[in-house]
């Protein structure tokens, strides 16, 4: 059953390319929830240089289908095999690349992403992946493609020096959902709405690196930093997408928003009067600086719509938020709380939707005690308007700590299971049953502490907050 197959046949009697997107079977078909459906931009960022220099992939999804019978059936039918790979599809590249040399011994795997410029030496202990990039592939995949034998096994990739070098991405170039009952509420080449705002959603990128040290992140000790987006090639991008599709909401996928404050500033001033519409949108940011430049933070929720912030809080205690390097403090949190509390308060007066915290909360942070737990889940419960994302610390290659506890062979997550199931246990030595009984609202005296007593009322039991990580 090759239904996940559309674009144009990549053969033109030359080799057959398949670039496979990757993720848990099934995402595209019955979704365990709205975050599995988001698109993959580095894929449609790459098949859309590809597909610019008639260099044509099909394309299939893991997610698309429901029994690994079905991957193995579909990449049987090609000579080249494409990957993204991130630490998080690990499992499902790998598992694939074994199906693909099973059935097609001669076939060449070209894998790249995260994961490779993270964790270099899991990838090349599988001898399936024929080339392996490490970092940005936006300069070579094209080279690459077309000539996979004139390059070594391990590529250095090169990137753009500014995001304004990068096309528009073709949207149609990726994945379709793969039932009647997802496409209907999916808004491809769009994406479905999630409830931060309504469908069809954009998701967009206009930044590339966050230059914090954050050592469950640091993502800038292993991406290259390179120039933002242009506010007004944003603002066509999305004014484009609205003729063609039509725009309910966007999504700013940066892993940091809220920097550069002359950016932002331009965006204040640009957005509302160049943009087709005021679409409300969902970005990221920071409580240091929200509380370095409260002002612009509050043009820029009021002026542009910004309805859902995403701050990574993380936790409510200083003793973990120095053991992460957040350079952050209990004190930022609360003033961006109650910062964002007031404008909300404020809108609401107005007749107007008050904008919501996406809050970011880790727990199971080697070192975090009982005490710190309950003051972080203090802290979430005082959040008037709040949407809170809760997971349990993953050790992910590539960050300092993730490296730490790698090496000292405390990480739970293998090449078979990278995996973050809500309740996965990730950490050797973290009490995760502790952590269940926080979330079952079994501590809920000891939270409610030094809280006045209309928030105590508020929820006690966050167990379906926890997500996946
Ligand atoms: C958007 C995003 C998401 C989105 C959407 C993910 C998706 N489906 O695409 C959402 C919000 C769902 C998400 C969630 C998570 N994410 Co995320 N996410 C990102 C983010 C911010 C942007 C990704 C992106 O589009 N980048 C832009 C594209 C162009 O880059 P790219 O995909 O890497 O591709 C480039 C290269 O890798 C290379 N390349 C890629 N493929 C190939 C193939 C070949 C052949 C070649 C040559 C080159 C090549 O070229 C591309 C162009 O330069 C990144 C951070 C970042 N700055 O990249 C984190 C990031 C990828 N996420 C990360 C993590 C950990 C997660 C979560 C597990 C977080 C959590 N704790 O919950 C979840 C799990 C997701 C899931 N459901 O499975 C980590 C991954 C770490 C790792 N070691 O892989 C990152 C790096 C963040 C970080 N700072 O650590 N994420
Ligand atoms: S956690 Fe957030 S602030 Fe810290 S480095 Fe990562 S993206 Fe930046």
């Amino acid at each position: 059953m090759l239904k996940n197959l559309w674009s144009k046949p990549s053969s033109n009697g030359g080799p057959k390319r398949l670039w496979l997107d990757l993720g848990d079977l099934g995402d595209l078909v019955n979704p365990s929830g709205p975050h599995e459906q988001w698109q993959d931009h580095g894929l449609g960022l790459l098949r859309t240089l590809l597909h610019q220099n008639d260099l044509l992939t099909d394309l299939a999804s893991t997610r698309a289908c429901k029994t690994w019978d079905e991957v193995k059936r579909i990449i049987a039918a090609y000579d080249i095999l494409i990957m993204n790979v991130r630490s998080y599809t690990f499992p499902s590249a790998y598992r694939s690349a074994k199906i693909f040399k099973e059935v097609n011994p001669n076939g060449l795997i070209l894998a790249g992403g995260m994961h490779a410029t993270v964790a270099p030496d899991e990838m090349e202990a599988i001898a399936e992946f024929d080339k392996i990039c490490q970092g940005p592939g936006e300069n070579v995949i094209v080279d690459l493609v077309r000539d996979p034998a004139s390059f070594p096994r391990m590529i250095l990739g090169q990137g753009a020096k500014s995001m304004a070098e990068w096309p528009m991405i073709d949207r149609t170039l990726w994945p379709k959902p793969n039932s009647w009952k997802l496409a209907r509420k999916f808004n491809w080449p769009l994406e479905p709405e999630c409830g931060w705002g309504p469908g069809p959603v954009a998701t967009i990128i206009t930044s590339r690196v966050c230059p914090w040290q954050c050592v469950f992140c640091n993502e800038n000790s292993y991406i290259p930093n390179m120039g933002r987006r242009p506010v007004e090639a944003v603002i066509d991008e999305l004014n484009f997408l609205d003729k063609k599709y039509g725009v309910g909401s966007v999504v700013i996928h940066d892993s940091m928003f809220f920097q550069n404050p002359s950016w932002l500033q331009e965006w204040v001033e640009k957005y509302p009067r160049k943009a087709r519409k005021l679409w409300p949108y969902w970005a990221a940011g920071r409580a240091d600086t929200v509380r370095q430049w409260p002002e612009l933070f509050e043009a820029l929720i009021k002026e542009t719509h910004w309805n859902t912030v995403s701050i990574g809080f993380e936790s409510g205690s200083d003793r973990v938020l120095r053991i992460i390097n957040k350079e952050c403090t209990e004190e930022d949190n609360y003033f961006t709380i109650d910062l964002l509390t007031r404008i909300g308060d404020e809108m609401e007066k107005q007749g107007k939707k008050p904008p919501m915290f996406w809050s970011n909360i880790m727990l199971g942070i080697p070192g975090e005690t009982r005490e710190d737990a309950i003051k972080t889940m203090r802290m979430v419960k005082y959040t008037k308007r709040i949407l809170p994302s809760i997971s349990f610390y993953a050790p992910y290659p590539g960050s300092a700590l993730g490296h730490q506890l790698i090496a000292e062979g405390k990480s739970r997550m293998t090449k078979e299971n990278y995996h973050r199931f809500p309740d996965d246990e990730k950490v050797i030595g973290v009490d995760y049953q502790f952590y269940r009984e926080l979330l079952a609202g079994k501590f809920d005296a000891e939270i409610n502490k030094d809280l006045p007593g209309l928030i105590q009322q508020r929820r006690a039991v966050y167990t379906d907050a926890l997500a996946k990580a």
